[in-house]
């Protein structure tokens, strides 16, 4: 699924993100940028030690942030670690709604023009998909209606069950 926010595209994947081809992929991390299981997992073994490498270099963040590195041997230049909250620890929506801006904002100031999102926090961190969904999809919206370099971004969702869950809020968000 694909629509046009203010000239640039946003679009919607089912596949694994590893994959893509954008300037940068998002690693859905963990504070200490350790890269453990699910998409970083996924990053680790494609991407060689490199990345990891970069992160103990950068040494951590905090919950809702970012940080870039180099995408090693991915197709993607580079992969921005976004530090998505564990369900149960507080003020999830707020700290994944900054996970999502504080990565758009790094993609900008390394002048990228495409990136791929993991749905942040759903899978080891617990968070619900279709919460998910209601606060990352409008967040980048908003971010792609204001002053962006960016041209593309591409939700990477793993699955139907979460490609479908994504698909149904942006045609809410985009049928008025
Ligand atoms: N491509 C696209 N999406 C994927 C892929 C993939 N290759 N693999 C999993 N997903 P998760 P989190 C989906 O667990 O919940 C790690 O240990 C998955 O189905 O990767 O933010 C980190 O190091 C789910 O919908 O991230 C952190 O410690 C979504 O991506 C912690 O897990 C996110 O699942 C982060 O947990």
């Amino acid at each position: 699924m694909k629509t046009t926010i203010a000239n640039r595209i946003l679009e919607l994947i089912e596949g694994d993100i590893t994959e893509m081809d954008t300037d940068a992929i998002v690693n859905a991390a963990n504070a200490q940028l350790i890269l453990g299981g699910g998409v970083a997992g996924a990053i680790r073994t494609k991407g060689g030690p490199a990345i990891q490498a970069e992160c103990d270099k950068i040494g951590g963040t905090f919950v809702g942030g970012a940080a870039i590195t180099t995408g090693g041997n991915l197709k993607a230049r580079h992969v921005i670690h976004a530090v998505g909250p564990r369900l149960g620890e507080g003020n999830e929506e707020e700290k994944l709604k900054n996970a999502t801006l504080n990565t758009l904002k790094l993609a900008d100031e390394n002048d990228l023009k495409s990136i791929a999102f993991p749905a942040i926090s759903t899978g080891i961190f617990g968070f619900p998909i279709d919460r998910c969904a209601e606060i990352m999809l409008p967040t980048t919206i908003a971010y792609l209606q204001g002053d962006t370099g960016l041209e593309r971004v591409v939700f990477c969702l793993f699955g139907h069950d979460s490609y479908d869950v994504f698909a149904r809020e942006l045609q809410r968000e985009t049928a008025s």
